[in-house]
């Protein structure tokens, strides 16, 4: 528990040795072939952290050959072997835990916080699909056999799958994706984001560590145009994104444009994530959600709070507890336990937020921001800011930072709401505060959404009872770290055997 005084003490002390940004000290991640060396920058500093090779072509079609090679004994090993491959890896990255929470904070500008809760979540999500892979990958499924036949149904993986990821859980979706091709019987490739290859390349090494052969799971580095190839090589049988709307239609593009076998898509993207309250709401306990959902993480989680829906006659007190606790936010250095607010991921990200919240500004909209501290000044931080809008179709996209949009709602609209909530396309996360159990209703059944929060923080997934993952805009699902996942990375095949002859 992060909140226990000692138990912060301790964590502290065993941060303190990887606490040097020491550019001597820094990792430096070779692929196996040319290309120019990169460096790694400090989202919160600008400080090298350590410095990586993209992937060159000839790296990448290396890779899917051994890839495609390993993939049948990998698969033949069945379920319960690979179960104890992964379940070791989780030992080892749990085993580690420090210096992969410090190579969160040093790489992606996380906070000691959310590094603790981005290594359990990869934990669980390895544990998870370990536990799948012995119960659905064992003894062959009997079907009925009306003519006397008997009927064998098993699943298998599906060949290579790419697993390409994000740099906003650059371990728990970076390893998830492809701790589930893994248990399904796939060899993986792995294309962490540009941004963040270092904790992916310590996340691999474990795994091999643990006994994953080489060939079975491969680092593969590299920016959009890797990702690009491995998705357009008809060896690869399916691709795990998680990312942008627009990164997972071009995918999806360019699985279709390939002569061969159909790939498969799982795709996680972006949400236009609201939570609306009524006047039965507890405004305490509203005020904690928010601020957490929307302001943790600085703002950068899928799942995270872009707009608040008040309803009119409890807005203005509502509003003003809520700026009560969005002023006392502490933004800075996430290294210290204290802060709340870190950086987001680069300069490109931080300009996007900040011409959103000039553009809405220069539109007439009232915005309240925090002042950015002076340590704050070398990194790519964005002040916290509340924005009052009119509708949430005033939004063009997902702006994926620490900004939350407010709007009022009069009493009896809830229709017209939830109307405007499903305009937009996305269907990720929704939430609802208010003890009246006809409106919960009415929303549930209303909403397009893949995860409802009832009078509680909308924070994204826990794996095993709040799997996770949208509709529409938002992705194909199925949801990470629920029951249905592993499968949608296997096949099936049927064998029917005439018992009477
Ligand atoms: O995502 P991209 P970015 C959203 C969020 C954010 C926006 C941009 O709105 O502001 O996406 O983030 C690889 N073929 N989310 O630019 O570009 C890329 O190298 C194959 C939501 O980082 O989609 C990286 O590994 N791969 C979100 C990965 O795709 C390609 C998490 C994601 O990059 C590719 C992060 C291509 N053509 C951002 N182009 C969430 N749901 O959690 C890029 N990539």
């Amino acid at each position: 528990d992060i909140a226990d005084p000692l138990v912060r003490e301790k964590l502290s002390e065993e941060l303190e040795f990887w606490r040097q940004d020491d550019p001597l000290a820094a990792p430096t991640l070779r692929a196996d072939a040319g290309g120019k060396a990169l460096p790694v920058l400090a989202p919160q500093s600008g400080k090298r952290v350590g410095s990586w090779m993209p992937a060159s072509e000839r790296d990448v079609d290396l890779a899917i050959a051994r890839a495609v090679a390993a993939q049948p004994t990998w698969d033949a090993m069945g379920g319960a072997a690979r179960a104890a491959l992964l379940d070791r890896a989780s030992d080892l990255l749990e085993a580690n835990t420090a210096r992969l929470i410090d190579l969160c904070r040093r790489e992606a500008g996380k906070t000691v916080m959310d590094g603790v809760l981005e290594v359990r979540e990869a934990v669980d999500f390895l544990r998870y699909y370990a536990c799948e892979a012995r119960m659905l990958f064992g003894a062959p499924q009997p079907l009925p056999g009306p003519t006397g036949e008997t009927n064998l149904l098993r699943l298998h993986g599906r060949g290579v799958f790419a697993t390409i990821s994000p740099w906003n859980f650059p371990l728990a979706i970076f390893m998830g994706p492809a701790a589930a091709a893994l248990a399904a019987g796939n060899t993986v490739l792995a294309k962490p984001a540009e941004q963040t290859p270092l904790i992916a390349a310590l996340a691999i090494d474990l795994c091999h560590q643990a006994g994953i052969p080489k060939d079975v799971l491969q680092f593969v580095p590299g920016d959009g145009e890797v990702g690009a190839a491995l998705t357009s090589d008809p060896r690869i049988a399916g691709v795990a994104f998680t990312g942008s709307t627009g990164t997972a239609h071009a995918i999806n593009r360019s699985l279709a444009a390939r002569e061969g076998a159909i790939g498969t898509l799982i795709a996680e993207t972006g949400g236009q994530n609201a939570l609306i309250v009524d006047s039965s709401a507890l405004p305490e306990q509203v005020t904690r959600d928010v601020i957490a959902s929307a302001f943790q993480s600085a703002g950068q989680r899928c799942s995270a709070l872009r707009v608040l829906f008040i309803q009119d006659d409890v807005a203005d007190d509502m509003v003003r507890m809520i700026k009560g606790a969005f002023e006392s936010l502490v933004i800075g250095d996430p290294a210290r336990l204290e802060t709340d607010v870190g950086p987001v991921i680069d300069a490109e990200a931080r300009e996007k937020l900040q011409n959103h919240v000039e553009e809405m500004h220069a539109e007439g909209f009232p915005v309240w921001r925090l002042a950015l501290p002076t340590e704050c000044e070398n990194g790519h931080f964005v002040a916290p800011t509340i924005i009052e809008i009119g509708s949430i179709l005033d939004l063009d996209e997902e702006q994926f930072g620490p900004i939350l949009h407010i709007v009022r709602y009069p009493v009896g609209t809830m229709r017209q709401v939830i109307d405007d909530i499903n305009a937009t396309g996305y269907g990720l996360t929704l939430g609802l505060h208010s003890r009246i159990a006809e409106t919960r209703e009415f929303v549930e059944s209303h909403a397009r959404v893949g995860n409802f929060y009832v009078n509680r923080n909308q924070i994204g997934a826990v794996v095993g009872s709040q799997p996770f993952g949208g509709e529409g805009l938002s992705g194909t699902g199925p949801k990470a770290g629920g029951p249905h996942y592993v499968t949608r990375f296997a096949t099936e095949r049927v064998t029917t055997i005439d018992t009477t002859a």
